[in-house]
């Protein structure tokens, strides 16, 4: 007999206030979808990106955001969320997603990043298995796995984070197979974008080229310029997570560009896109260098390509010129 059911297009997002929160908020919200996204306290308002969303949206969609608090490291109130809003899909992006801060903070990363996606999984369990479940995996868990990485790539983490997502991403699939729940890892590659965090390395170097051209700033302090990856952008990438959770079964996938630059090449294409030599401005500094380092991830979307029909829109040129057109912007 044919499933009459209407969808149920109630989504709830952990880690509404972050770089990916924001932009799956967005692309749900233009998709019909009511949104429900968790934050945390803060002594200070940091929901700048929910106001971007809102702005984006307008006011009727935005009608359909709500936000509420939460934390992964509170079963209680992740339970009590679930039965609140009785979501369809559920989308764990919550993190402490720093892997240098995660050498600092070892335990509170695996207690939030690692389990966290098992208190997550366990109220949803309980309260309804049918929900549709992503986790936010990553190629950090490749590690030192040479690349060019993908979904049957050895993991080898090679830090705290590294170690707490890999936890993560095994148990998602722990679910899937031991409860038949519909339990997706979307092992994404770095995503970027006007909205990603000041500390990770391509906005600390945005930021720095309008700053500095803007006469804010003078120089720019960085780690190993040698290290490689695979950076897309965060607009692309969420549209794979969605894409993942409408699949008729239940599998991971590895969502990337396939093409790989240093940090170096994102210094030279920031600062010439400002008409700037960054030998001029950069320095390095071992201060920034990790107790282990992942030299160099590369991923192969070959899966995704084939079963989702997700392909990235923006170029790695086209991701530098954004985000330095939108710090530029900011900064004058
Ligand atoms: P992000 O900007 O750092 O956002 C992380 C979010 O998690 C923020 O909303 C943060 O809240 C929230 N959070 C942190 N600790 C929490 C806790 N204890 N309870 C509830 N919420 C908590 O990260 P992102 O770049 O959007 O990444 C989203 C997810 O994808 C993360 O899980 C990350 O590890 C993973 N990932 C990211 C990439 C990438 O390149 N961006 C690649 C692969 C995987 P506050 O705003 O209050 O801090
Ligand atoms: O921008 P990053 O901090 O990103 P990283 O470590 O690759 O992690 C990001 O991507 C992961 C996916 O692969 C996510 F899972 C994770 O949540 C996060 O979003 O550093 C990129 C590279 C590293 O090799 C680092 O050593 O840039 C190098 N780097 C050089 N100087 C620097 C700096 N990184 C930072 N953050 N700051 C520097 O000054």
């Amino acid at each position: 007999m044919t499933d009459t059911t209407p969808p149920n297009k109630t989504a709830l997002i952990t880690g509404l206030s972050g770089q990916d929160g924001s932009y799956l908020a967005e692309f749900l919200l233009e998709n019909g979808y009511d949104v429900h996204g968790t934050v945390r306290r803060s002594s200070v308002n940091n929901h700048w990106r929910i106001d971007e969303v809102r702005r984006t949206v307008g006011d009727k969609a935005a009608e359909r955001l709500h936000v509420h608090y939460a934390d992964l490291a509170d079963s209680a109130s992740l339970s009590r969320l679930l039965t609140e809003t009785n979501p369809g899909e559920v989308y764990n992006l919550a993190a402490q997603s720093h892997v240098a801060v995660s050498f600092e903070t070892p335990e509170s990363t695996a207690d939030v990043t690692g389990t966290g996606a098992a208190r997550l999984l366990e109220a949803i369990r309980l309260h309804n298995p049918e929900i549709r479940f992503y986790q936010a995996s990553s190629s950090e868990m490749f590690g030192s796995t040479p690349p060019p990485q993908n979904e049957s790539t050895e993991l080898h983490p090679r830090s705290p984070y590294g170690c707490a997502k890999v936890y993560a991403h095994h148990l998602t699939i722990n679910y899937r197979e031991s409860y038949d729940m519909f339990a997706v890892s979307g092992i994404l590659f770095n995503h970027e974008s006007p909205r990603r965090g000041e500390n990770f390395v391509t906005r600390k170097i945005s930021l720095a080229a309008a700053r500095i051209k803007a006469g804010l700033q003078d120089e720019l302090v960085l780690g190993n310029l040698d290290a490689r990856r695979d950076w897309g952008f965060a607009g692309d990438y969420v549209k794979a997570m969605w894409l993942m959770l409408q699949n008729d079964a239940p599998s991971d996938y590895v969502i990337a560009t396939g093409e790989d630059h240093s940090v170096e090449e994102f210094c030279v294409a920031a600062f010439s896109s400002l008409d700037m030599d960054w030998r001029d401005h950069v320095r390095t500094d071992p201060s920034f260098i990790r107790p282990a380092e992942v030299d160099h991830l590369l991923g192969d979307p070959t899966k995704a390509e084939r079963e989702l029909s997700w392909k990235p829109e923006i170029s790695f040129s086209g991701l530098v010129e954004l985000m330095v057109e939108a710090d530029y912007q900011r900064a004058t």
